[in-house]
């Protein structure tokens, strides 16, 4: 293992159970976090927990993506301290399982660069959708010189180094330092 994938789900369906089937047979680990989603989705949480290899950590109420990201991000690192990096995906459905492991393998490979499953932006994707990555492109482009194609991505490989550890989460009052 040295690869964690990290999913925020929030009110998620069935389509998360397929995707952690799916994941299942590849052995990487995959932590879940139940974003404070409602008493009826208990039950897929709980069918979530019971497949190999994936465990469900969750929030008290729901905090967001950013925070279920981050919640996730923390939980991986701390929990499994030799993984090369984490790889984001949705519990929406929306990531394939083999793009799912074609960004793990490639992380595994890239040593300490960043790895973005790209979409694609035919013309029968939402204007709203297509409007909003070509002006973040091009925002992202002008302050940073590079050109991503596509900024918004849920379905990221992150390296550990680009991840740190703890950073905005509380720390023991006996030592302001510590990371986990
Ligand atoms: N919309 C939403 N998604 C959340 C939240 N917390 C975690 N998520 C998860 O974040 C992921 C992305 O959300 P989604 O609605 O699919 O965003 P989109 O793919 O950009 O349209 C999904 O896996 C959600 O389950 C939240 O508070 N709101
Ligand atoms: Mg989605």
């Amino acid at each position: 293992m040295s690869v964690v994938i990290v999913i925020p789900a929030y009110q998620p369906g069935a389509l998360l159970i397929e995707t952690l089937e799916g994941l299942a047979a590849s052995g990487y680990p995959v932590v879940v976090v139940n974003d404070g989603s409602a008493e009826e989705c208990h039950t897929i949480f709980s069918r979530a927990a019971a497949i190999p290899n994936v465990e469900v950590i969750e929030h008290a109420v729901n905090l967001g993506k950013g925070a279920a990201l981050r919640a996730g991000m923390n939980h991986a690192l701390c929990r499994y301290r030799r993984a090369q990096g984490v790889v984001t995906a949705d519990a929406d459905g929306q990531h394939r399982v083999a793009d799912i492991l074609a960004v793990a393998r490639d992380l595994e490979g890239a040593n300490t660069e960043l790895v973005l499953g790209v979409r694609q932006f035919p013309k029968d994707v939402p204007l709203r959708s297509r409007i909003g990555n070509s002006l973040t492109r091009t925002l992202f482009r002008a302050l940073y010189g590079q050109d991503l194609r596509d900024t918004q991505t849920g379905l990221r490989g992150v390296p550990r180094p680009w991840l740190r550890p703890c950073s905005g989460h509380a720390t023991p009052a006996t030592s302001s330092n510590s990371t986990c």
